[in-house]
């Protein structure tokens, strides 16, 4: 956990609370705010000092509408978070995403952070460095998904103002598990470090930010990106050695290990 400051925010809703990322974030906003109500499909538990709790479906609009009510701010990560079938993704992912902005509008929400992911370019090969800048090639449904919250977002603040960064996260998890994650991946710290720069950075207007560590091999060019001024301190490289003794040789004819997105390349039909 890095190091408190004061609260940026009065109520700051988390969504997706209780999942792996909710899980680690959780703990981490509440100093980062006056109040953080926390909200998921799933059970919360209690609500613990300085928290609110509330259980809501992303899609059952009238229950999101109220979940916006009296938050300055959101860090969205509630929703499906691999591949499923289109109607399900739909639900959560799409009609999820329309149904908090619009709630943001009404209740005049001033920043989202929004849990995108790599599989919004999921397409481009490994031998290749993409920037936000670049066109997106989708690796899936989900990965679909999350291009249409970016293009949400961009909607949102160019025609009501409403700021938001997009993280394309790469893979944010205790450790990296295999090759792929060498370059991908995120540790909670650095997620941690992601999330509070996006949410303080005085002007973002509508970013997209890729969300890795300090890793050796990357794929991904943040550079267009710098004024949300994150400095990731972690780096894969710890986990190498052990990753490589596990995964000793790669299949170049496994679109899984030529494209970025992995194993999301081939993921279904469902
Ligand atoms: P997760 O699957 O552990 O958590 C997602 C949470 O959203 C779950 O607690 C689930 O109950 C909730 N949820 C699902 N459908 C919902 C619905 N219809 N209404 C309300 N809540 C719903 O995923 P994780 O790993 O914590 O990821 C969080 C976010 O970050 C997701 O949006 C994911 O797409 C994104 N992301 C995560 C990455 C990672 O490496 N962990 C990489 C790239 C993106
Ligand atoms: C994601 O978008 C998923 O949410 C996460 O579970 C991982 O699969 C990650 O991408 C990844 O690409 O490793």
């Amino acid at each position: 956990m890095t190091s408190p400051a004061t609260p940026l925010y009065k109520r700051l809703l988390l969504t997706g609370a209780a999942g792996g990322l909710g899980r680690a974030l959780r703990p981490r906003l509440t100093a980062r705010c006056e109040v953080l109500r926390v909200s998921d499909l799933a059970d919360l538990g209690a609500a613990q000092p300085g928290e609110e709790v509330q259980q809501v479906a992303l899609q059952d609009r009238a229950a999101v509408l109220a979940l916006l009510d009296g938050v300055d701010a959101v860090v969205h990560l509630g929703g499906l978070s691999t591949e499923h079938a289109f109607d399900d993704i739909l639900q959560a992912n799409i009609v999820g995403a329309y149904n908090l902005y619009e709630a943001a509008r009404i209740h005049g929400t001033r920043r989202i952070v929004f849990a995108s992911s790599n599989h919004v370019t999921g397409f481009y090969r490994q031998d290749e460095v993409v920037n936000p800048t670049m066109p997106v090639r989708p690796d899936s449904y989900y990965g679909l998904s999350k291009a249409f919250g970016e293009n949400l977002a961009r909607f949102y603040f160019d025609r009501y103002g409403i700021e938001t960064v997009c993280l394309r996260i790469g893979s944010s998890f205790p450790e990296a598990k295999d090759r792929r994650m060498l370059a991908t991946w995120m540790s909670y710290d650095d997620l941690e470090r992601l999330v509070v720069a996006s949410l303080s950075s005085p002007v973002v207007g509508y970013s997209v930010i890729y969300g890795m560590s300090d890793n050796h091999h990357v794929w991904w060019d943040n550079t267009s990106a710098k004024h949300i001024g994150y400095r990731p301190q972690d780096s894969s490289e710890p986990f190498r050695a052990a990753v490589e003794a596990r995964q000793p040789t790669l299949d170049l004819t496994d679109p899984a290990v030529l494209y970025q997105g992995g194993g999301f390349v081939k993921a279904g039909p469902f």
